[in-house]
């Protein structure tokens, strides 16, 4: 009797031992998957969600409208590896230590990604990095080596080298399908950070789309020929589409006869060389009749900016199209396998793009055109379709944002905060200014050094290093930023409350004068230059 009493006691405690572990599976499983959808310089106003007329991206706008679209969504500086490193750690750059893509990147610090696979997570990170050493945080990781390349490129697979054949953005939608389909432990939640190289320079389309924007004519903004009154440091750019973009690299005006020699030509031969027979064969098609067109007409002036311009804006979108074309085949796969209601989809670009504006393309700029970056974001479980939100979220609140989905604690040392209760409407408490800074100079395209802090209505950005230039925006009245009003007496009370927010965002952040010293010498040093 005791025996029988004894082996039932030790079938129920397994039953219910095993019931309570399948119990615990199923909270792991529970906790939401996220997928990070990441482009590198995609403008918001190239996508339709966000309301432009240029270009149709129905697949991203899909996360908008079963989910939320952020109006001001910002980056904290505004150029590639800075902002992945910003994103990674939750931390300003001058704290990361990747303040601009020269300085290395410190992987051994903590990340999202570290904190997630420490948490039950199953980790991969595909496509643009652009973050030098095997990228820490990972289970999986395949990896283009720096900037990568549109045609037939090459992928760092956990740390070894291979070349694909084919487009870029493409082989990188391939590659986290089959991470989804063939590699994911099915009973583990997954972070999949997908980061497409795409439309970054030189705006190499997919053949597919080389044609499709051909019959459109695209009408600049209205401050294309910008004289940077009251600016000086805007004046100084080199980005500008018509003195600047080079006819044969970024324009692909790469002619036969030898007869349109830039500065930039060798380069474009050899994206032209690295592509196959057939390849070229396509490209050869689109644009040796343009080529052809381009040299008879002999453009000057007016003329040839808007035809730049609109060279520009073809390539350029026509790249995204092949963006849009995954986030479709990644949507439609999470629909296929029950894992959308589950899963945290975000999309956003490593920061903004100028499209003409100021007569520019390129970033860098706190200007409102690359200060900003599209981020939409769907999670059917806790966002409602539809949502709109206003607040200034920066990509610094990415990772505890994570991280606060994931239940996982936020650790102290992040900077950012998380937005979960402001996407789904649990508050409206939120920061009233954000800071940022932008560090590469002396650099490509010309840009000085500069911070500055932006509220609902105004920004105030100070250039130093060698410029000591104050501008204050009133972006309610002039969103195109083209008035300078910090010498405007009518501002003088809006531009001493606004001096004090920089002091305390700064004090906050513990960014300083001292800091952007200590930056500058390790910039100067790296490049080898005196000051
Ligand atoms: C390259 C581009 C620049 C671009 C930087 C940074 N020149 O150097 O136009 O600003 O990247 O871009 S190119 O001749 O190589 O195309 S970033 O997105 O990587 O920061
Ligand atoms: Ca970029």
């Amino acid at each position: 009797m005791k025996n029988v009493f004894r082996i039932k006691l030790l079938a129920y405690t397994i039953v219910g031992l095993s019931l309570f572990s399948a119990c615990q599976k199923k909270e792991e499983i529970k906790k939401p998957n996220i997928v990070f959808v990441m482009s590198d310089d995609h403008a918001y106003q190239a996508i339709s969600a966000y309301g432009h007329e240029l270009n149709q991206t129905p697949n991203i706008d899909r996360i908008a409208k079963e989910g939320a679209i952020f109006n001001h969504g910002y980056v904290t500086n505004s150029i590639c590896a800075p902002s992945r490193a910003v994103m990674l750690t939750g931390k300003h750059s001058f704290v990361n230590g990747k303040v601009d893509n020269l300085l290395p990147f410190n992987w051994n610090q903590d990340n999202f990604a570290k904190q997630l696979q420490g948490n039950g997570y199953q980790t991969a990170m595909i496509g643009k990095i652009h973050i030098d050493g095997l990228p820490q945080g990972f289970d999986y990781s395949n990896v283009l080596p720096g900037q990568g390349q549109y045609y037939n490129p090459e992928f760092i697979e956990n740390g070894d080298i291979k070349k694909y054949h084919g487009y870029c953005t493409q082989i990188t939608t391939n590659l986290a399908l089959d991470w989804l389909k063939n590699k994911r432990e099915q009973d583990k939640p997954f972070l999949l950070l997908y980061h497409q190289k795409a439309p970054h320079r030189t705006w190499m389309p997919e053949e597919k789309y080389l044609k499709l924007f051909e019959d459109t004519t695209f009408t600049p903004p209205a401050n294309f020929f910008d004289n940077y009154d009251k600016r000086p440091v805007a004046a100084q750019h080199e980005m500008g589409i018509f003195e600047h973009m080079d006819l044969a690299y970024d324009l692909k005006m790469l002619d036969e006869e030898g007869e349109i020699q830039t500065r930039l030509r060798k380069h474009a031969q050899n994206m032209y060389n690295r592509m196959d027979s057939a390849q070229r064969a396509v490209w050869d098609a689109h644009y040796k009749p343009i080529i052809k067109e381009f040299k008879e007409k002999g453009m000057k002036g007016k003329e040839l900016a808007l035809w730049k311009y609109n060279r520009y804006m073809k390539d350029y979108l026509s790249t995204i199209q092949s963006v849009d074309d995954g986030v479709g085949e990644l949507l439609d796969y999470l629909d296929k396998e029950g894992l959308a209601e589950n899963t945290i989809v975000v999309y956003t670009s490593d920061q903004g793009f100028y499209l003409g504006e100021h007569g520019w393309f390129d970033k860098r700029f706190m200007y409102e055109e690359s200060f900003r970056t599209p981020i939409l974001m769907r999670y059917p479980k806790e966002i409602k379709a539809g949502t709109t939100v206003d607040q200034l979220i920066q990509n610094l609140d990415f990772a505890p944002t994570f991280l606060d989905y994931a239940g996982v604690d936020i650790p102290s040392d992040i900077q950012g905060e998380s937005f979960r209760n402001i996407v789904n409407g649990k508050t409206e408490e939120w920061r009233d200014a954000i800071y940022y800074t932008y560090y590469e100079y002396p650099g490509e395209h010309n840009v000085q050094r500069h911070y500055g802090v932006r509220t609902d209505r105004y920004k105030l950005i100070h250039f130093y290093y060698d410029s000591d230039t104050w501008e204050l925006y009133d972006l309610e009245r002039d969103p195109s930023e083209m008035n300078n009003v910090y010498d405007d007496a009518a501002y003088a009370e809006i531009r001493k409350n606004i001096h004090e927010k920089l002091v305390e965002v700064r004090a906050k952040y513990g960014d300083s004068d001292e800091m952007d010293q200590k930056h500058l010498k390790r910039f100067l040093e790296a490049k080898n230059l005196k000051h």
